[in-house]
């Protein structure tokens, strides 16, 4: 991108910054400041005559400065400023975007609390290290989580279920014109990432005009970002970006497969109707040259993916990660799907830090339609998650009998444990205790800033002790906010697969962990899943939904799981 002269004021504002960062005198970084101030106020063609290095008499524009900004101007980049940039993590730079947080505040975080994430900041916030720390207090504190809040709605990324939350009742309004005659959402959304940029709307109609301009009217938009004959696009209140394309019937199967993506998917398909002589586009195939191919007639994406001799690949699986290969031979996996789950591990109660008591949770599982529900609140080193010691579990797991005796047959519930595991890999329960519960599920909830080495043996320990069922969200990673912790995710497929220990999907919206890429290489070991919601609530429960979605995109098929077989195999399973 050319550089503008808005370029080289926000350039001098950054390095004014950095040098208050570094703690300069407050002359040096004035001089850029103003520096920002007079390029932005000019009266003519700053730009050029920093480029002609013509800066000479041009007040508040000293020597220092008139040489940086003809080499910034003419090269389009600055030595020094990129020298500066270096002494901070780059993340430190998100800070500056917050509002009412300047850069002596982030010094002190930075120096006093070694804070240079938005992630870090925001536990520190929570965590009360803010508000204790000099010329903070508590008030800041919960102003400057405010600001985090703010910019995280802004930030670009949502996750699924945040997306899904306001791109159905969307998709719903679109329905209801007259002209809509197909309508899909495409992109991102479609293939079930577990975060989306935007969501990508697309409709075949007659009337494209006039579904781009009821589009823009829609109730949830705040800002109307495009509009055009065939494409608009707007902003809902949430910061969430949608878009529209309106086709015709006829370009619809082509533009449906184009704007479903994935971008990478999209290129090997493109050379594979190459091969065939064939130009494909988002609009339509045509022939490339005489001797092509004949085209067949298309009117549906599978017809589109047949005439390139591909079975039909399902939107979770484009990603171009080996599906078109698959799809050539006929040997798409058969994915898993909502109806085939009988049931599911891992759910809190108020026990815990769950906010419905066992007896809510069994009844929001009848609902759902399950089989089956496996209870596991937090064990006695999580105290900040109410976790249960020896005494309290044994007495939990006496209300479990009871209720199961209550419940007479209307679902099943399965006592167990999220046993924390420790630094060193043992965990909070001895085998005595362990070997009373039904299941157990075995997470990491602290020291997340092992070396990977030590973390992978930590876990992989915990994976070879008999009455470990599963292992808990592998990686500890929360979505938009923590990345995850490190850890060799193929020594611990490995180790799962060698010890029959299952590896749980944890499809709690903020979570999906282990990633879907995973998945096929865990699932040719053998190692089995179990897809679990990890609820905190009845609604939580909801997550599963999302999580069979993902659990596609790890080419996941019915018998890959615990929890889509019957009660019966289920509980033959955990008594072995
Ligand atoms: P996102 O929005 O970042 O979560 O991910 P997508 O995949 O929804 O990406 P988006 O919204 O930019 O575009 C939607 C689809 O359109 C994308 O998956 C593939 C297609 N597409 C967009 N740009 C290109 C491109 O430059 N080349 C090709 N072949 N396809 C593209
Ligand atoms: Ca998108
Ligand atoms: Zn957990």
């Amino acid at each position: 991108m050319p550089l503008t002269t808005e370029d080289l004021a926000s350039t001098l504002e950054e390095i004014a910054l950095l040098l208050e960062l570094k703690g300069e005198n407050p002359f040096k970084t004035r001089a850029y400041r103003n520096g920002a101030d007079i390029i932005r106020d000019f009266e003519g063609d700053f730009l050029q005559l920093a480029k002609d290095d013509e800066l000479k008499g041009i007040k508040g524009i000293g020597d220092a400065l008139q040489q940086k900004l003809h080499e910034l101007a003419s090269t389009g980049r600055l030595q020094y400023h990129l020298d500066l940039k270096h002494e901070f993590p780059e993340t430190l730079f998100e800070l500056f975007d917050l509002q009412g947080l300047g850069p002596k505040k982030i010094k002190a975080l930075y120096d006093e609390l070694e804070i240079s994430t938005l992630g870090g900041l925001k536990r520190a916030c929570e965590d009360g290290s803010v508000a204790g720390l000099k010329g903070f207090g508590k008030k800041t504190a919960e102003k400057i989580l405010a600001a985090i809040e703010t910019k995280e709605k802004f930030s670009g990324r949502y996750l699924l279920s945040v997306a899904a939350h306001e791109a159905e009742p969307l998709r719903d309004y679109l329905l209801l014109h007259p002209a809509t005659h197909q309508l899909e959402v495409a992109g991102s959304y479609r293939r079930g990432k577990e975060t989306v940029h935007d969501v990508d709307f697309l409709v075949a109609t007659d009337k494209p005009a006039e579904l781009t301009k009821y589009f823009t009217a829609y109730v949830g938009s705040i800002e109307t970002i495009a509009q055009g004959d065939t494409k608009a696009a707007i902003r809902l209140e949430n910061g969430l970006q949608c878009d529209l394309r309106a086709v015709s019937t006829a370009q619809f199967p082509f533009a449906l497969q184009y704007f479903t993506g994935s971008k990478e998917h999209n290129v090997a398909i493109r050379s594979r109707a190459l091969k065939k002589g064939w130009s494909l586009n988002e609009y339509d195939l045509s022939p490339t040259r005489d001797d092509a191919e004949e085209l067949p007639e298309i009117t549906t994406e599978a017809e589109l993916y047949a005439a390139l001799n591909l079975a039909y690949i399902p939107p979770a699986l484009r990603e171009n990660r080996g599906e078109i290969e698959a799809a050539a031979e006929n040997e798409l996996p058969d994915l898993v799907k909502q109806e085939h789950l009988r049931g599911t591990f891992h759910c809190h109660t108020t026990e815990s830090d769950g906010r419905n008591t066992l007896r809510e949770m069994a009844m929001a599982a009848i609902d759902l339609g399950l089989d089956y529900l496996g209870i596991s609140d937090h064990s006695k080193s999580s105290p900040q998650a109410r976790g249960l010691d020896e005494e309290r579990l044994l007495q939990q797991i006496d209300d479990i009998h009871a209720m199961n005796q209550e419940l007479d047959g209307a679902i099943h519930l399965f006592a167990g444990s999220e046993v924390d595991i420790l630094r060193n890999g043992s965990l909070d329960f001895d085998d005595e205790m362990l070997a009373k519960l039904d299941f157990t599920v075995a997470s990491v909830h602290n020291s997340f800033s092992l070396p990977e080495e030590e973390m992978t043996a930590r876990v992989i320990r915990a994976i070879e002790n008999p009455h470990v069922t599963m292992l808990g969200h592998s990686t500890g990673r929360l979505l938009l906010r923590r990345d995850p912790y490190p850890i060799n995710l193929d020594k611990v497929i490995d180790a799962a697969a060698a010890n029959n220990t299952i590896i749980e999907l944890n499809c709690s919206a903020k979570r999906m962990d282990m990633d879907w890429k995973y998945w096929k290489r865990a699932r040719d070991k053998g190692v089995l899943c179990s897809l679990n919601p990890d609820a905190h609530s009845t609604d939580g429960l909801q997550a599963l939904h999302f999580g069979i979605k993902v659990a596609q995109k790890g080419w996941l098929r019915r018998k890959d799981f615990l929890n889509t077989r019957t009660l019966d195999e289920v509980k033959a399973y955990l008594k072995k």
